[in-house]
């Protein structure tokens, strides 16, 4: 098209003196401090914090990187460009937060919305945000800048039309792609390719382009099956637009949170650059968080600055390399930082950094990467193709983090499990082979370091009743168990005990268990739910305690050379709804951290997702748990002044006969 075959730049004028064809690009860069007044009323600590933006900045500056851009003021976005997505009760509602006089005012009104706070200088960041990306977008695409970084904040791309949620009051790369499309058909953008990478599905940009075909909307996040924030369908693959924008709308749902560059360049390889060269944009606009960074406390992904260079290098080929980008997520300073260099420098087309070493993706990275590209293939016909065998079997094993059981024994074979354990090897994301029982060299530290965390335990099975549970930490045994228990190696007592209810599902399944016979054993559904209630009894006690009580649920010794669940584990699911599928036959193959308590992690542990499948489609049979094993979550529930006898036979029968 005319404006895409146009050289850029020209208003400007080369600065480096290079020809036109071989020039320096002009990169365009926005920072104010202005945006870092936003913060939270009580100078309470938040993730989405000022130093955010500074940090970059600074990095851009000491680089020496910054003085190569061109360096632009920022703007306050007009009303109606931002009614452009937005309805005009929220716009009016976040200019108002300004105007509050006061701090419970404003705090009324965050209360009332999903993660947001808010302080007097709220609005106008918001503005500036806002306004700062179409300033930009506005430049990139007159071609008097080539490309550019919006480094902004609140974030922008949880925002929706009539909605601020997750730290996003005004959703800046939807307003400012909405504006080049609407505002300034002179400029003859027509398409526009915004790719979202912050590891949070970019919701808000999402339904603002559902049903329309001028934005192809990207986006890689963590989703785990709807558990991962913004929890929900939203972000699974089968929601490709509507209406005219079908088949416009593209997200690559990660089912876990480890995923690092080779899991994301996989994307990029096998779906994204695909499209992208069909779709061929006038303009891309990069969501650019840094919240799937390695080291990023939310995101718990291993992207490393190396990664996005080339994530971005291989979207400069669209659209003559007019890209904005601007920043989302992203909560680790450093890691943020030497990211946005990295982006930067790319941007300049200086010389490519060095990267980590070759690497593979996850074999359920594979999985997911051929879903999506089946469920668009209709659309797009570049992902018609099967993937060859050959490039799929390239992959890292999922690692195998623990293997876990509930309040009940396992009735796998625990020697068979450790055996079949032994002869695996695990690679980490970076490449490096580990042979598994060689990842940490054998050694009784272990203990000693995990004695110094504390987790909250939550049980939801006959270990609420606190004698039973304390057979794990004391040793022996009580009524109707037919098995003695060894205890932890340290025996002091659960420091304390707390009754919570979460919104998952009890049921009992499984025909019969050594520990108390014919009859089922309690899971409950790793997913939380809306309508479900189940009563969990929490005890606290230490990480190294913790790994004795799954030692013994599980039939394997107590005194072995290295934890099951370490502090790398606790990490990874260190972030409520994350969930570690082991992937073996194991009953209670899987922990699921189920938030916080106090800022200690509360785990507890059950069935896998598809074993959750297997049990709804009859494959695994639903059973009424044993008497003895009955009487014991009962004589918990009850003894514990949770519920009267009465209720809780009432809850056990509940969990009994609704289906699952
Ligand atoms: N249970 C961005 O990265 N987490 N937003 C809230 C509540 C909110 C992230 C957890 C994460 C929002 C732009
Ligand atoms: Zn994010």
């Amino acid at each position: 098209m005319a404006m895409a075959g146009e050289s850029s730049g020209k208003k400007i004028g080369d600065c480096d003196g290079k020809v036109a064809g071989n020039r320096q690009r002009k990169v365009g860069l926005i920072y104010d401090e202005t945006m870092c007044k936003h913060d939270t009323p009580d100078g309470e600590d938040h993730p989405e914090c000022p130093d955010r933006i500074r940090v970059i900045w600074e990095k851009l500056q000491l680089a020496g990187v910054s003085q190569r851009c061109v360096v632009l003021g920022s703007s306050k976005a007009e009303d109606k460009h931002l009614q452009l997505v937005h309805t005009k009760d929220h716009v009016n509602l976040v200019k108002s937060i300004s105007t509050k006089q006061k701090d419970y005012r404003r705090n009324r009104i965050a209360s009332q919305l999903n993660s947001i706070y808010l302080n007097g200088g709220s609005s106008e960041a918001a503005y500036l945000a806002a306004g700062s990306v179409v300033k930009l977008a506005e430049k990139v695409a007159e071609g008097e800048l080539d490309c550019g970084f919006a480094i902004v904040r609140p974030p922008g791309h949880h925002a929706e039309a009539d909605e601020a949620m997750g730290f996003c009051l005004f959703n800046n790369v939807a307003v400012a792609a909405s504006f080049l499309l609407n505002e300034r058909p002179d400029l003859g953008v027509k398409k526009i390719l915004i790719v979202d990478w912050d590891v949070h599905h970019g919701n808000g940009t999402q339904k603002m382009f559902w049903k329309d075909p001028r934005v192809l909307f990207f986006s890689v996040h963590r989703h785990e099956y709807g558990g991962f924030y913004p929890a929900g369908d939203d972000g699974d693959y089968n929601m490709v637009g509507e209406g005219p924008g079908e088949g416009f709308n593209i997200n690559v749902p990660w089912d876990q949170g480890r995923c690092g560059d080779a899991d994301y360049l996989a994307a990029w390889d096998h779906i994204l650059i695909p499209v992208a060269r069909e779709f061929n944009p006038d303009v891309i606009f990069l969501s650019a968080g840094f919240d799937a960074a390695i080291n990023d406390p939310l995101g718990g992904c291993c992207v490393t600055p190396y990664g996005y260079s080339v994530m971005l290098k291989k979207l400069m080929e669209f659209a003559q390399g007019k890209i904005v980008l601007a920043l989302e997520g992203g909560y680790n300073l450093d890691s943020i930082a030497k990211s946005s260099l990295a982006c930067v420098q790319v941007l300049l087309e200086d010389k490519q950094i060095q990267g980590p070493p070759e690497a593979y993706p996850f074999e359920s990275t594979w999985r997911v990467i051929q879903a999506v590209r089946k469920r668009l293939c209709t659309y797009w016909p570049s992902l018609a193709d099967e993937l060859s065998w050959k490039l799929i079997n390239q992959k890292t094993p999922t690692p195998i983090i623990l293997i876990s059981s509930s309040d009940s024994e396992t009735e796998d074979d625990a020697q068979g499990l450790l055996d079949q354990m032994s002869k695996l090897s695990i690679e980490n994301p970076q490449g490096t082979l580990l042979e598994n029982h060689q990842v940490e060299p054998a050694s009784t530290s272990w203990r000693a370091d995990l004695a110094k965390v504390d987790v909250w335990y939550a049980s939801f099975g006959s270990n609420m009743w606190k004698p039973r549970f304390l057979c794990y930490i004391q040793g022996g045994q009580v009524d109707g168990l037919k098995k003695v228990c060894v205890g932890s190696m340290d025996k002091s007592p659960p420091k304390e005990t707390v009754w919570e209810t979460f919104p998952h599902r009890l049921f009992f399944g499984r025909e019969s268990s050594v520990g108390w016979g014919v009859g089922g054993v309690a899971f409950t559904n790793p997913l939380a739910n809306l309508i479900d209630q189940t009563h969990m009894c929490l005890y606290r006690i230490t990480l190294e305690q913790f790994n004795d009580v799954l030692s013994q649920e599980n039939g394997l010794n107590v005194d072995s050379d290295s934890p099951v669940f370490d502090l790398a584990a606790l990490q990874l699911v260190d972030n409520k709804g994350s969930i570690l599928e082991a992937p073996l036959n194991s009953w209670y193959g899987n922990v699921v951290c189920l938030g916080k308590e106090r800022d200690i992690p509360i785990l507890t542990m059950t069935c896998t997702l598809s074993a959750v499948e297997k049990f709804k489609s009859g494959e695994i049979p639903i059973r009424p748990p044993a008497k003895a094993y009955a009487n014991t979550l009962i004589r918990g529930l009850v003894e514990g002044g949770r519920l009267s006898k009465e209720e809780a036979e009432a809850y056990i029968d509940k969990a009994v006969s609704k289906p699952l």
